[in-house]
């Protein structure tokens, strides 16, 4: 709830406070999730500021000609409050000539946004989720306008525009994607750099050196304690066909896209019918079989695994770095006082493949609604969110106000900046990200932070272990049938794995299942996406 911001007058607060209450109604959930539902809605109401901005009283008072701009967003949920008379909201309305209202939805949560559109309260801008139901009916429906007419005069929106020129729509773009995870990955298998030390291993390369290092991990006391307590990998459990425990193995077996695969005609195939998949299982299923990898990986979620690694009971995992770099090790080494942790390429197989990470498809979309009457100005609006000058403005704030620069050194000013919605330590301004970025996909990190160095080459490692998609979006049928044929998958990949089905036969009985329930729809979808290119 806290960071429900909400700048706009009391009438629109009603309304999305109404359409909240529909929500509930509508979803057919608990009957006594409406009245809850309302009480949440009146609790939002009353944290809306009643006055308006200082930003609106200005442009009444000085210019008097803004043009008001109401963006509808989910936002970052866990930015700080922008409260009345951000400078930086000022900033931006004085250098675009706009009076802009920014209103975000509580906990990001997109259906909040999805239904006041639904309801017909318009915004002028609105950020939703890219690619599904909801959004395609704002483009289906006439709710959003085409950009194409505004890409001309804003050089900024029209450079994203194109190097996302997959998603329009008839050479029409209907929004501003952010795919998530699309041009950056945060993942690598981290190891104990300790332990390697201790059997005198380097960081595994290939396939089969990160074999040897997970049966030293196991076998060879790498903690030196004189007991067999350790293993030598662990992971999430398997969820989707889309992320396994061991995705590494794959791509080092040369498959070669994220989600599908092609067969000798060009036709798209699912990705374990790839000649990649056999030899990768019988990779796994011996390291299985040799007892390196932590028997109860298929219970555990990310804390378990994690907590499994701070405790020295396993000397590998593949985890997400970046941001968690010194999270990781400060918790090793509440445990560890002398341990560290060592990461690279994901290991490379036989004929040089590598990989782990998988490009993400889904992500956020900004649109500019029908209702908008002054589309150039929000066209405007969403250009500057996307340049260099909207870029600095939103992570280092106002020169001379917010930061110094002493050469070409940035000296943050802390205590300004508490006043203006930047997070502490020299993070950004609460409009910087959720919308068009995340500090990932800007490998942005503070330049006042003492880590950074080593938090980019993470990324630049992950990042360069990242496998492209074969088709960029995901179609209706796959998001319709996706849960059933990845219940297939799940159950084959762990009976494989399990030994109570050979992996030949498996494999040929996951195809065989995985297209009679709805496997065979969905490649006719992505077929057809597939060959219209
Ligand atoms: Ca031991």
């Amino acid at each position: 709830m806290k960071n429900f911001v909400i700048r706009k007058k009391r009438m629109t607060g009603l309304l999305l406070a109404a359409a909240v209450a529909v929500t509930a109604m509508g979803c057919g959930t608990k009957a006594d999730e409406a009245p809850a539902s309302s009480g949440e809605s009146t609790g939002q109401e009353a944290q809306a500021p009643a006055a308006e901005s200082g930003s609106q009283e200005n442009a009444s008072g000085a210019s008097g000609e803004r043009v008001p701009i109401r963006w509808l967003t989910t936002g970052d949920a866990a930015a700080e409050v922008i409260k009345d008379g951000d400078r930086i909201i000022e900033e931006i309305n004085n250098r675009l000539g706009i009076d802009l209202t920014v209103e975000i939805v509580p906990e990001g949560n997109t259906e909040k946004v999805n239904v006041a559109m639904a309801s017909g309260d318009f915004p002028d801008v609105v950020t939703g989720d890219y690619g599904t139901s909801a959004t395609q009916q704002w483009i289906d429906d006439g709710m959003v306008i085409a950009l194409n007419d505004y890409m001309d005069a804003n050089p900024d929106m029209k450079a994203w525009l194109e190097s996302y020129d997959w998603s329009a729509i008839n050479g029409s773009y209907f929004g501003i994607p952010f795919i998530t995870q699309y041009n950056a990955a945060n993942a690598l298998i981290i190891m104990r750099q300790d332990w390697l030390d201790n059997l005198g291993m380097a960081y595994p390369e290939t396939l089969d050196d990160m074999k040897a290092v997970l049966e030293a991990f196991t076998f060879d006391d790498p903690d030196g304690n004189g007991q067999n307590d350790t293993y030598g990998y662990s992971a999430e459990k398997i969820s989707s066909a889309n992320s396994t425990p061991f995705d590494w193995v794959f791509f080092g077996n040369g498959l070669k896209y994220a989600d599908y695969a092609l067969d000798a005609n060009d036709n798209v195939i699912p990705w374990f019918e790839d000649p990649s998949f056999i030899p990768s299982m019988e990779y796994i299923k011996g390291l299985w079989d040799s007892g390196v990898i932590d028997p109860e990986l298929m219970l555990n979620d990310t804390p378990k695994k994690e907590e499994k690694f701070y405790q020295g009971k396993i000397g590998a995992m593949p985890g997400a770095l970046f941001r968690h770099v010194t999270r990781h090790e400060n918790s090793l080494r509440e445990l560890n006082p002398d341990a560290s942790i060592a990461y690279g390429h994901a290991p490379k197989g036989p004929d040089g493949s590598y990989g782990m990470n998988k490009q993400g498809k889904g992500g956020k979309m900004t649109c500019i609604t029908a209702a908008c009457k002054n589309p150039a100005k929000a066209a405007e609006f969403i250009n500057f969110m996307v340049s260099e000058e909207g870029n600095n403005l939103l992570r280092l704030g106002i020169e001379g106000i917010h930061y110094t620069k002493s050469g070409d050194e940035i000296v943050f000013n802390e205590e300004e900046r508490a006043k203006d919605a930047f997070s502490p330590d020299g993070w950004a301004h609460a409009l910087a990200w959720g919308s068009f970025y995340w500090p990932l996909e800007s490998n942005y990190i503070p330049p006042t932070d003492p880590n950074r160095d080593r938090v980019q080459e993470t990324v630049e490692l992950a990042t360069d272990s990242q496998v492209k998609n074969l088709i960029n979006t995901r179609t209706a049928t796959e998001i319709e049938k996706a849960s059933v044929v990845d219940d297939v998958f799940v159950q084959y990949f762990n009976d494989m794995l399990q030994g109570k089905i050979g992996i030949e036969e498996g494999a040929q009985k996951l195809s065989e299942d995985w297209r009679s329930q709805g496997g065979e729809e969905i490649l006719e979808a992505v077929n057809a996406v597939y060959h219209a290119k």
